[in-house]
């Protein structure tokens, strides 16, 4: 296992909800460091643009509309396994479906409005990083 960096985001849902410092507790307490961190609200474009991957799902109409709703606060966290270990902090996709203290199980109000993102592999986490943060933003 090596460091690694991935692209987190805390969704509108939870942002609204006034949640972010718990969800960031979370990934401190799973050993996971915030190193860069900023409050900003996604244009449809730019949300449309970041889950372009999902673009011919039936759900992704509702999902960049979502995710520009309200402000997100986009964040890299960095550890051991930081990858694998977010996803494991965050919980399953559906809120249903999460273990117990997870964000997803505890914080998630449905499968759409689910609290958080996290990338999935190293090479969407380092496109997802470089999609919010510059060089300059990224200390060592
Ligand atoms: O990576 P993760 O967020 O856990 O799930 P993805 O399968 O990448 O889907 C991205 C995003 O899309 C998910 O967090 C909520 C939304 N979504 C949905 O609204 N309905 C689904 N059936 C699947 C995903
Ligand atoms: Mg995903």
């Amino acid at each position: 296992m090596a460091t690694e960096r991935t692209l987190s985001i805390i969704k509108p849902d939870a942002t609204r909800r006034n949640l972010t410092g718990r969800i960031n507790a979370k990934f401190e307490d799973a050993g996971l460091r915030i190193v860069a961190q900023k409050r900003i609200k996604l244009s449809p474009e730019q949300a449309g643009k970041f889950y372009e991957v999902h673009k011919d799902r039936p759900f992704y109409g509702e999902l960049v509309e979502f995710m520009a709703s309200e402000p997100v606060v986009v964040q890299v966290l960095e550890g051991e396994d930081a990858i694998a270990r977010n996803r494991e902090v965050m919980g399953a996709t559906n809120p249903e479906n999460a273990e117990p203290g997870t964000i997803r199980k505890e914080f998630a109000l449905s499968v759409g409005e689910n609290s958080v993102h996290g990338s999935d592999a190293p090479e969407t986490a380092k496109e997802e990083i470089a999609f919010f943060f510059s060089g300059l933003e990224l200390v060592g």
